[in-house]
């Protein structure tokens, strides 16, 4: 072939790639202006204070050795009217029968509340103070995704289950994620991980009595879950997940959002990094008062989900796995 009429078209070529090159540095760099980087708290936020100690006094690592087979992680915002009829129950299930051959801890994470969550939190460990409350008092408001993973990068619990503040879970259903969870292997340095699911509420009153347009959000959102590659898990944003320490060493410091949608990044870094989800029915009910914005809240989530695809797709946000640390 003679180069004359090869020549025009590798000019072609050569000039849509490097259109393509381009576009694709515009938006990598959007992206990258857009994404949070790894939430790095400051020396407050990294101490707690109890009926024990009125003065802050600094937190223990996950990565240290467990020394409770249980922690209770519990987001907080803005929570005095309802977290005192969730701690109740809390405390009511934890301190049975059912409960007395394990040792616990409970960490309340006040997401810089306006309201006074705090001295609430620690009004309540003044009063059960047999039981080791623990009330970490972050300075800025992050977000849920923030609270649960501050909690969760500081318990000592062998187990550490996260759970709302405003009770919608029963908590005597903590007993079915530990069961499914000892199923998945009893051994906590095992990565393993039991998220309650209300899947099988989705057709009864429990769901159907939410706003009509809560409801085609949510068709809306696991529509979406599906694309983002977490299709495989029917409930993602329950309240009530249990993870075994093995998986919260391995998936909370990697975690980026603070955001209503970190439930997701979280199952997404469980799903690269091959740790078993077990999913497992569990009871709600709606509690009023809360604290998401149907509309704001939603456009967010779906930024954020974009953001968390975008980089996952392009292996900037990751976990490494255990063996290459
Ligand atoms: N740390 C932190 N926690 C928050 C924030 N906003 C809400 N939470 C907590 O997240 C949990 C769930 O919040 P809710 O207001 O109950 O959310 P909801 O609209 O009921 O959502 P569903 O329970 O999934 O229906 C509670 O424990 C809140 O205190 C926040 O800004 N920071
Ligand atoms: C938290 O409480 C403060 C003060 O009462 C209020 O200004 C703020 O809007 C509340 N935030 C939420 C999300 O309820
Ligand atoms: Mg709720």
């Amino acid at each position: 072939m003679s180069p004359s009429l090869t020549s025009p078209v590798s000019g072609v070529r050569k000039s849509t790639r490097v259109v393509f090159i381009a576009r694709f540095t515009q938006c990598y760099t959007v992206l990258v202006f857009f994404s949070p980087s790894l939430i790095v708290h400051p020396e407050e936020d990294r101490k707690y204070r109890s009926a024990k100690f009125s003065k802050p006094v600094p937190l223990p690592s996950v990565h240290d050795e467990a020394e409770v087979d249980l922690t209770v992680v519990i987001p907080a915002y803005n929570e005095t009217k309802r977290m005192p009829a969730m701690m109740q129950s809390t405390l009511a299930h934890l301190t049975s029968s059912a409960c007395s051959a394990r040792s616990y801890e409970i960490l309340i994470i006040d997401d810089g509340s306006k309201d006074g969550t705090s001295n609430l939190a620690l009004d309540l460990a003044a009063k059960n103070p047999k039981i080791d409350i623990r009330v970490i008092t972050l300075i800025k408001n992050l977000g849920k995704g923030g609270g649960v993973r501050h909690g969760m990068l500081h318990g000592r619990g062998r187990r550490l289950l996260m759970v709302d503040a405003d009770g919608a879970s029963r908590f005597e259903d903590l007993e079915l994620l530990w069961k499914a969870m000892d199923k998945l292997s009893p051994d906590e340095k095992q990565a393993s991980i039991a998220v309650g699911s209300r899947a099988h509420l989705v057709k009864t009153e429990a769901v159907v009595k939410r706003s009509i347009l809560r409801n085609i959000l949510m068709y809306g959102l696991h529509t979406i879950l599906r694309i983002v590659g977490v299709g495989h898990i029917r409930d993602t944003q329950c309240g009530f997940k249990l993870f075994s320490r093995g998986a919260a060493q391995q998936i909370f410091p990697y975690q980026h959002l603070a955001t209503w949608i970190f439930d997701v990044e979280v199952l997404l870094l469980a799903k690269q990094l091959q740790i078993p989800v077990a999913e497992v029915p569990i009871q709600w009910h709606e509690v009023s008062g809360s604290k998401l914005n149907v509309v704001t809240d939603s456009l967010q989530m779906l930024k954020d989900l974009l953001i968390l695809r975008a980089n996952i797709l392009l292996g900037r946000w990751k976990a490494p796995p255990r063996s290459k640390r």
